[in-house]
């Protein structure tokens, strides 16, 4: 018996968490044993590492050790977390992934694809998410709603041409493998949304 992992991606202020959190009841509802988890972090290191990318004060990692930090943390988070929850069975809902370093460090950050690719396999071995939701929006709407929850962490402080990169990138990876991705269009009123992931979920069912 193996769970399905599914993640959820998306610019800042996408409304990842909040889809993640109803997704988890949705499914809960149905009998289904889910974890929810969050890249980067996980697990205590992992979510150590998470506070030193994520954090505006003191030295800022360069992009190389960037991405070798976001993948150190997966490497951890994959093997005491998602792994042995899908070893049990268990559905595994994954706020970011893989998707957000090809998006991020990839197009954003400008670091090579294959580098990031080898990574993945190096890291992650053949596991690749079931599914992957895209939550699109434009940056704009994105960071509107980010603004309004607080202090902004060193990615919510990047520049417009930045989160368009990252917009793209997810838009042509999601084109690239429509069985696998689907794209919610994330602007829509709450409910509209909600309606869009019960759809999916029946689907999954
Ligand atoms: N990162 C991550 C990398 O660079 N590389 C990597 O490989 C990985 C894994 C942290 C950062 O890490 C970087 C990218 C990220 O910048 P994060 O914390 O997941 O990752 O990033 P954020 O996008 O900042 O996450 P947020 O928690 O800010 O946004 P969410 O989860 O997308 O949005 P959410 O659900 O908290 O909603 C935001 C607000 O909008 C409201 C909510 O109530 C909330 O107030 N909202 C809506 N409002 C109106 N209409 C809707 N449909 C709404 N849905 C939610």
């Amino acid at each position: 018996m193996t769970g399905r992992f599914i993640t959820i991606e998306g610019g800042e202020g996408a409304g990842k968490s909040t889809a993640q959190a109803y997704l988890a009841e949705r499914l809960a509802e149905r009998g289904i044993s889910v974890l929810q988890t969050r890249e980067p972090g996980g697990t205590p290191l992992a979510e150590a590492i998470r506070r030193t990318l994520l954090s505006t004060d003191g030295e800022h990692p360069v992009e190389m050790a960037e991405l070798l930090l976001v993948f150190a943390a997966r490497a951890q988070h994959l093997a005491k977390v998602i792994e042995p929850a899908l070893a049990a069975g268990r559905w595994v809902i994954c706020d970011r992934f893989t998707d957000a370093t090809y998006a991020y460090q990839g197009a954003a950050r400008g670091l090579s694809t294959d580098l990031i690719a080898q990574l993945e396999r190096l890291v992650q071995g053949e596991r690749r998410p079931d599914a992957v939701l895209l939550m699109d929006l434009s940056p704009e709407v994105g960071m509107t709603r980010a603004r309004q929850r607080g202090e902004l962490d060193r990615f919510e402080r990047e520049t417009p041409a930045f989160y368009s990169q990252v917009r793209s990138a997810y838009l042509a990876r999601a084109q690239a493998d429509p069985d696998r991705y689907q794209v919610i269009d994330a602007e829509q009123n709450l409910e509209s949304v909600q309606r869009a992931l019960s759809k999916l979920v029946e689907g999954w069912l």
